[in-house]
């Protein structure tokens, strides 16, 4: 694709208006809230020192002192060797996080949820409803600390990469609105690091490159993205200059991921059977992969040589997408229907239930991708 459709497409798009909030120093700013003793002072919410605990979150107060996320505890301790060690209370900021998600589905049902802390919010209905997005991002920081007592901030944007580095700015209790058209200004003076999907090491080789600014980065032509990027070229060309269309995604859009196949003769022989749902739990476990999404239910579809149809079903202890856990519970599902004599026109594999919420993970790291 050359620059010049490109452009004029996204002249004809309407303007999308996106908000990116993330919460200030999450777990630490749960547990001064919880803990009054412990507001105003250097929080550290991790592992243990001994061994090899690493730092969750420290508090604003704590960061002042060199301590930040991933870092193992023994450092953060060496750093900073008043701050207080407090253990992280996962089940309460699921609570918190439960209500916070609640207050962003008030304004717009088109809610991201990126992390326990964090979600994108798409608000193009309401500002073209009248309501300025200043207003929006204000109304929805004021909501979150009346309702919770936590800062939020907030970055509002005409598109998601770029309401997200400016959720980032102004932290803690920060807002920063960038207005229509001032995308690709606001983003050149800062680091190419910023930029989602801009990694440590690929800032770094960037960087040895001679580019260190976004602005640089959106300066290289196309065939240079090709190069470097890959197949990822014209997303990250697209973020550097402020035109990502990347819609918010809330979860809801697929309910279910399944393949299902007809057989050329009718089988009955139980290997034979389970190869081929093998096979489609290859395809399903794919799909699931591709779209990011993790499922608790199994259904299994057969449809016999007489056409009856019916389906089995069960669930999981935690969502997968796991090509041999959906394999080994469609098998179980199938292994209860096999009868001598019986054989099958047809068999399907399929997972639903997915999660609307993130999974918590200790440690997150930076993604590459
Ligand atoms: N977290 C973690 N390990 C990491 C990073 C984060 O366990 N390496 C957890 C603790 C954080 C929460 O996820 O409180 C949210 O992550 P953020 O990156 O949003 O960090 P904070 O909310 O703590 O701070 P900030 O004010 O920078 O958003
Ligand atoms: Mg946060």
């Amino acid at each position: 694709m050359n620059d010049v459709p490109q452009a004029r497409e996204s002249a004809d798009r309407p303007v999308r208006h996106i908000i990116h909030a993330d919460l200030d120093a999450f777990y630490a700013a749960v547990e001064q809230l919880d803990n009054p003793d412990l507001r105003g002072k250097p929080v550290m919410v991790g592992g243990s020192p001994e061994g090899r605990g690493v730092v969750a979150t420290a508090s604003y107060e704590a960061r002042e002192f060199g301590v930040h996320s991933a870092m193992p505890m023994r450092s953060a301790v060496r750093r900073c060797p008043q701050g207080i060690i407090v253990r992280a209370r996962f089940g309460r900021y699921k609570e918190i996080s439960g209500m916070v998600m609640e207050l962003f589905r008030e304004v717009t049902g088109l809610v991201e949820p990126l992390s326990l802390d964090e979600a994108y919010l798409d608000i193009t209905a309401q500002v073209e409803g009248g309501m300025p997005p200043l207003a929006v991002a204000l109304d929805l920081k004021r909501r979150v600390n009346e309702v919770t007592g936590l800062t939020l901030s907030v970055g509002v944007g005409t598109n998601k990469s770029v309401a997200k580095i400016a959720s980032d700015l102004n932290k803690p209790d920060g807002l920063v609105v960038v207005p229509p058209g001032e995308e690709a200004d606001f983003l050149a003076p800062l680091a190419v690091g910023k930029l989602w999907g801009i990694g440590p090491k690929t800032a770094e080789r960037l960087r040895q490159e001679g580019i260190d600014t976004i602005g640089q980065l959106a300066a290289q032509p196309m065939d240079w993205f090709n190069r470097c990027f890959g197949v990822r070229a014209s997303s990250v060309q697209a973020k550097a200059r402020g035109e990502d269309r990347e819609p918010v995604h809330t979860g809801r859009e697929t309910k279910s991921v399944s393949a299902e196949t007809t057989f050329a003769s009718d089988l009955g022989e139980s290997g034979l059977l389970r190869t081929e749902l093998a096979r489609l739990a290859g395809n399903v476990s794919r799909h699931l992969e591709r779209k990011g999404l993790q499922g608790r239910t199994v259904t299994m579809k057969a449809r016999l040589a007489d056409f009856t149809t019916f389906t089995r079903q069960a669930t999981l202890p935690a969502p997968t997408g796991s090509e041999q856990t959906i394999l080994d519970t469609s098998w179980r599902l199938l292994s209860q229907e096999l009868e001598p004599g019986r054989t099958f026109r047809l068999l399907g594999v399929g997972v639903s239930s997915f999660q609307e919420e993130f999974q918590l993970q200790l440690p997150l790291f930076e993604d590459e991708t």
